[in-house]
């Protein structure tokens, strides 16, 4: 397969609620889209860097700057480039994973479609379908946050994740639990909000029998997060601080945390994302996949990811309708807490024209 260039495009999708978290409220999800072009066939990729550096030192600007300054013409010098050469010729350039992993995506893509091999069975999927959990931003108000989760549990989703931070915890949690019941698989997620010191305050989580407790300090913060999984009694789930499989085994090591989230993005790539995966198979660690709010291109890739054995707790892989009134590819539809696997060649879906130019601000092309 001989590559001949590459459009990036920045896209504007409006999302159906604003979505709180920790770190700030989003109404909005701006991504970039990779497709790269071939003699042979095309591929995407979806960025999963956000507008801002808050959830990561990522954000959409500077994806779009180090793939067309740096990576891509690092690329072009590559003899017969394959996907899985995309990270060696990359590894010299410090960080932006998530621009790696966007480029890697639509070069692996691109590859398979070539090849008629699907990404799932790519990556060694043992499952046509995988449980779906859903990630329920901070609200208003406990009223407002029950008539989410209401909606959701309606729906079908298999597991909710409440996103927390001090001030919005444990009178949350217990109230969906007073609600819901406790057969509810139940998860919070802090993205970084809380220090060492709150240890003793996280500990009244403990009651509550949540799966787990996700990212609750610094993402550098990693014998923090061991001495924390040694206070409290709800397993510790590490996010932000995993980057590649080396942090992963390190993390695991020190006991820093007991169940990984994996998002392909964060770590480089969906071939650093498998690495990830094995390290905690082999390690009796449970996987799940992540969620950067993908349109149904990440969404795709992100399903025949979580197909693979090791996922073993639901992910954060929601139907196109939890984020998207008009998703850019068919929507993903959850159907009894599912989501179907997609069988086609490559990450199996493709963007629909229309929508996709009614969400584009800007394309470039890069002649490869
Ligand atoms: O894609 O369903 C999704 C979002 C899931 O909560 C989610 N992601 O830290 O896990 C996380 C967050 C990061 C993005 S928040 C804007
Ligand atoms: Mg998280």
């Amino acid at each position: 397969m001989k590559l001949t260039g590459f459009e990036l495009r920045v896209i504007e999708m409006p999302l159906v609620s604003p979505f709180r978290t920790s770190f700030g409220v989003q109404t909005v999800r701006e991504a970039l889209l990779v497709r790269a072009v071939s003699d042979e066939a095309e591929g995407w990729g979806e960025g999963v860097a956000m507008n801002d550096p808050l959830y990561s030192s990522e954000y959409v600007e500077a994806s779009v700057d180090v793939i067309t300054r740096f990576l891509l013409p690092a690329l072009a010098q590559v003899k017969d480039l394959n996907a899985s050469g995309v990270a060696p010729a990359l590894a010299k350039f410090k960080g932006h994973r998530m621009s790696k992993a966007a480029v890697e995506l639509a070069i692996l893509d691109a590859e398979l479609r070539a090849a008629g091999v699907p990404l799932s069975r790519e990556l060694g999927a043992v499952r046509d379908r995988v449980d779906c959990g859903v990630s329920v931003g901070i609200m208003d108000s406990i009223p407002e946050l029950l008539d989410a989760v209401g909606g959701y549990l309606d729906e079908g989703y298999v597991r909710i994740k409440l996103k927390i931070e001090p001030g919005w915890d444990i009178d949350p949690v217990r109230a969906v639990r007073e609600r819901f019941g406790d057969d509810v698989l139940l998860q919070v997620d802090a993205n970084t909000a809380y220090h060492r010191g709150d240890a003793r305050h996280l500990a009244k989580l403990d009651p509550f029998d949540l799966l787990l407790i996700e990212q609750p300090l610094d993402e550098e913060d990693l014998l923090g997060h061991a001495q924390l999984a040694k206070a409290i009694t709800t397993p510790v789930c590490l996010d932000e601080s995993i980057v590649s499989a080396r942090a992963a085994a390190d993390a695991i090591a020190l006991g820093a945390c007991s169940i990984v989230n994996i998002k392909p993005g964060r770590v480089g790539g969906y071939l650093e994302a498998r690495r990830i995966h094995d390290v905690c198979v082999a390690n009796d660690i449970p996987v799940w996949c992540g969620g950067m709010l993908e349109t149904g291109i990440g969404r795709a890739a992100n399903v025949a990811l979580a197909a693979l054995p090791g996922f073993t707790l639901p992910g954060d892989t929601s139907g196109s309708g939890r984020y998207y009134s008009r998703d850019i590819t068919d929507p993903f539809v959850v159907e009894n807490g599912t989501l179907r696997v997609p069988t086609g060649p490559g990450i199996g879906v493709t963007p629909d024209p229309d929508a996709l130019e009614a969400v584009t601000v800007r394309t470039e092309w890069i002649t490869f």
